[in-house]
């Protein structure tokens, strides 16, 4: 790692071999045990970070609750510069924190740069954003009346991320919130802490630069303990989780038990259908980014390639082909497209994955596998591999976190294709290969695709922040980062104002004294 350096990274974002909860000038409360974060890029470990007791957590609620009393009536394009200030840290600190990324996540160094972009880009939409948020006005029933609405700041928003996005899942949320007024608590993925521990200082030094109470960004660190003080929280008006559905289904329960709102991005199972009218060399780039892109441990990886009988052989071919010239290994090394899974757990269900789907029926095309030897110490190193299979097997209906992909053949119109794609458990992301108008327009369409993104001519993962991300069914139905998501970070105000003299009541109700 050091011939990368990652020390210098590390040096420069102020992540220390020991995060202790007391070290830091920062207003960080943790005094529990300590998680060891271990690179899944050479086995190393990284360093060490103290977890939050429940009397910790208090003193972070205390700490928040407070700063929101300020930041709530701090005016909206006031709290936008703050967060265009923090846009110009993360600009500064680009290299150094897509550094940290890929050696404590395992995503290629260019994916890690890519995701600080867009930390970089959600700061740039939520400045624009904060002198925007607007309500409607409506035409009152009653004369001399007025009605419009207004948006308000919620409170403290609990932000639960995971470890494949380890900095940008947060940074959707938190642009957002803090234009919003509101004030956030995040607790990061317990494999990814060190992450969490750069991004907290990085903006205590724009909260400190500006006077500004840093409990307007809290971090909470831990397993999903920690999370459960959040979800069960009244004091926590919105819970914004990114991660498995099992995990989305306990904090919506949760969450919902108090009649707190809840944002959930969960697990996908994207699909591209490659129609007799599709690009191949475009489809070819799309599916095996989509495919291999994170060692296929993004929610919107692409799984399942569903081909028309006339070109599968073709495709099959071509997609083969590629994957013969993808080179496994460290990912701080730019010459390497694929890096390691996140864990040996993760490796387990790879392997999991593809013995069941064999014992499915299935036939491997590209055969996988745990690499060993020299650079591979980790034991996180495995091939992508490709299988022929039916969009029936229970393992291709199931998210394995892995860069394993399946070809399903179809046979009759674009329409079969659809509700293959269609049919699964989740709804996140979707993608067309088409020249064929008719094709692409059926597909977008409400007889199309059921997913919350659904592209033409594109693969199904990298999204652009000026979107609303998320998906449907088990996906869980949230939508962060551009459009309109940021409503959801505020509370809605309707407003009647009467500058008459008389006091008529609404429906035209009589009531005389
Ligand atoms: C995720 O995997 O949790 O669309 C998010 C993409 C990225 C976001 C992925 N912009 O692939």
């Amino acid at each position: 790692a050091s011939q990368f350096g990652i020390t210098e990274a590390l040096e420069k974002l102020g992540v220390k071999a020991t995060n202790l909860g007391t070290s830091t000038g920062s207003n960080w409360f943790a005094n529990g045990t300590t998680i060891s974060s271990y690179s899944p890029v050479d086995g190393a470990l990284i360093g060490t970070v103290q977890t939050t007791t429940a009397a910790d957590y208090e003193k972070v609620m205390e700490a928040a609750t407070a700063a929101f009393k300020t930041f709530k009536v701090m005016p909206a394009p006031k709290r936008g510069e703050i967060v265009r200030q923090f846009g110009e840290k993360l600009r500064y600190y680009k290299e150094p924190l897509g550094k940290l990324v890929s050696y404590e996540m395992g995503k290629s160094y260019q994916e890690g740069l890519g995701e600080v972009q867009e930390m970089i880009d959600i700061c740039d939409f939520a400045v624009g954003l904060s002198r925007q948020l607007h309500g409607l006005t409506m035409h009152s029933e009653r004369f001399g009346h007025r009605m419009y609405e207004q948006y308000h700041p919620l409170g403290v928003v609990g932000i639960i991320s995971a470890f494949n996005f380890p900095v940008a899942v947060w940074s959707w949320n938190t642009a957002l919130a803090w234009i919003c007024g509101d004030v956030c608590v995040w607790k990061a993925s317990e494999k990814t802490p060190l992450c969490s521990i750069a991004c907290q200082n990085i903006i205590a030094e724009v909260l400190k630069e500006n006077n500004l109470p840093e409990g307007i960004s809290c971090i909470i660190n831990g397993d999903y303990k920690v999370g459960e003080l959040m979800t069960q929280d009244p004091r926590v008006p919105l819970v914004s989780a990114t991660g498995s559905t099992r995990m989305g289904k306990i904090v919506a329960q949760t969450v919902a038990g108090r009649l707190g709102k809840s944002l959930l991005e969960l697990g996908g199972n994207n699909a591209i259908i490659v129609t007799p009218d599709a690009d191949i060399k475009m489809t070819v780039i799309g599916a095996v980014f989509g495919a291999v892109g994170t060692a296929g441990q993004r929610c919107t990886s692409t799984r399942r390639l569903i081909i028309h009988e006339s070109i599968y052989d073709k495709v099959k071919d071509a997609v083969v082909a590629a994957y013969g010239q993808l080179r496994i290994g460290n990912p701080l090394d730019q010459n390497n497209h694929v890096g390691p899974l996140i864990d040996t757990d993760a490796v387990a269900l790879y392997n999991k994955a593809l013995q069941q789907v064999v014992a499915e029926g299935g036939t491997i095309l590209v055969e996988g596998g745990v690499l060993t030897g020299a650079g591979y110490e980790s034991g996180c190193y495995v091939k992508p591999a490709i299988a022929e299979a039916k969009n029936s097997f229970s393992i291709v209906q199931h998210e394995t976190f892995a860069p394993v992909l399946y070809l399903l053949k179809y046979s009759g119109d674009v329409h079969e294709a659809i509700e293959m794609q269609n049919n699964v458990a989740q709804g996140l992301s979707s993608a067309i290969m088409t020249n064929n108008l008719r094709e692409a327009e059926a597909f977008l369409s409400h007889a199309g695709s059921d997913c919350g993104i659904a592209n033409v001519n594109i693969g199904t993962s990298g999204a652009e922040i000026g979107g609303a991300f998320g998906g449907e069914k088990e996906t869980g139905g949230g939508r962060e980062s551009g459009s309109d998501a940021w409503k959801v970070y505020m509370r809605r105000q309707t407003n009647t104002i009467n500058y008459t003299t008389d006091l008529p009541l609404a429906q035209g109700i009589k009531f005389d004294l």
